[in-house]
Formats: structure tokens, C-alpha cells, sequence
């Protein structure tokens, strides 16, 4: 059955990775859907104000069967969403180059997460895979 996943990816803390977020959910997006697919769009505009995207956004989190977060590059936002899906018991995987970044001891500490290091992107499809029972 399809999951709907809230896919979590840096916005304000910097869009270095917008187009590994953007195959990413491409992939996702081939047998699940994909909640916040905007976060791999390459020219975002903020056309909402925040408490609007804040709401969204947490809709969006109690909606869906799973998160599935990238964070290389380090987001306030994407921290505070894992968080969030924690205390409402969302699955949730963290998605890191080991090669690039040194996670947050808030979330490799974490026992309830599940981190998921790697140091090519081809490793990333067949967790991907797994974790949405599609292998
Ligand atoms: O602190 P950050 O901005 O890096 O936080 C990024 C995370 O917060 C993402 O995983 C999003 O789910 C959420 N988020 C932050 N800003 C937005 C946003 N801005 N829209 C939707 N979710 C957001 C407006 C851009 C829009 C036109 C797509």
C-alpha cells in the first residue's frame, strides 16, 4: 500500500542539497507519496507567511505513516520536526553523509531514531526501499 511520507530537507538552513532532496523524493515519488514535495523544488518563493507554513507542516506530520529526513546540511526546522514526530510516534530516519557531516548528538543519541549514514547517494535507494516495504 502506498505510505505517505513527510520528507524533511533544509529550507532557511541553506539549500546546498535541494537537488539530492529533489531525486530523492523523485524516487519516493515513483511508489509512495510524497507530502512536502516542494522542499526539492529548486527556485522555492515563500508564498505563505510562517504561522501558515507552520501549520501545514504539522498537519502534514500528524497525516503521514512516516518521516524521512536528510540532513547533511543542518536545519532548525528539520530538528524540530523530528522532534514533533517523535512525541506523536511517527517512524522516523535520518539520512546523513558521513563523508560531509557530523550529525547532532541530539539526534544520533536518540535511540528512537533510526540513522541511516552514507558516503555515496546510491547507498541511500536501497534503505529507501526498505523502510517503504518496497523490496
Ligand atoms: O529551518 P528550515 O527552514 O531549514 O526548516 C526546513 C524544514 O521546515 C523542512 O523540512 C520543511 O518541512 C519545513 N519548512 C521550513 N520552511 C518551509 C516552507 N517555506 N514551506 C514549507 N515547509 C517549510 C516556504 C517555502 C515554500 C514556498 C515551499
Amino acid at each position: 500500500m502506498n505510505k505517505k511520507i513527510y520528507f524533511a530537507g533544509s529550507i532557511r538552513g541553506g539549500r546546498i542539497d535541494a537537488e539530492l532532496y529533489n531525486r530523492l523524493i523523485t524516487y519516493m515519488q515513483k511508489t509512495d507519496i510524497v507530502l512536502t514535495e516542494h522542499i526539492g523544488h529548486l527556485n522555492l518563493k515563500e508564498s505563505r507567511n510562517d504561522v501558515e507554513i507552520y501549520e501545514q507542516d504539522t498537519a502534514w506530520l500528524r497525516e503521514s505513516d512516516v518521516l524521512i529526513a536528510e540532513c547533511t546540511c543542518p536545519s532548525l526546522g528539520v530538528g524540530y520536526e523530528l522532534a514533533y514526530a517523535e512525541a506523536i510516534g511517527k517512524p522516523c530516519h535520518v539520512f546523513y553523509d558521513k563523508t560531509k557531516a557530523n550529525l547532532s548528538a541530539m539526534l544520533t543519541g536518540d535511540k528512537y531514531f533510526k540513522i541511516h549514514p552514507y558516503s555515496s547517494e546510491d547507498e541511500i535507494y536501497a534503505v529507501v526501499d526498505e523502510i517503504l516495504g518496497n523490496r
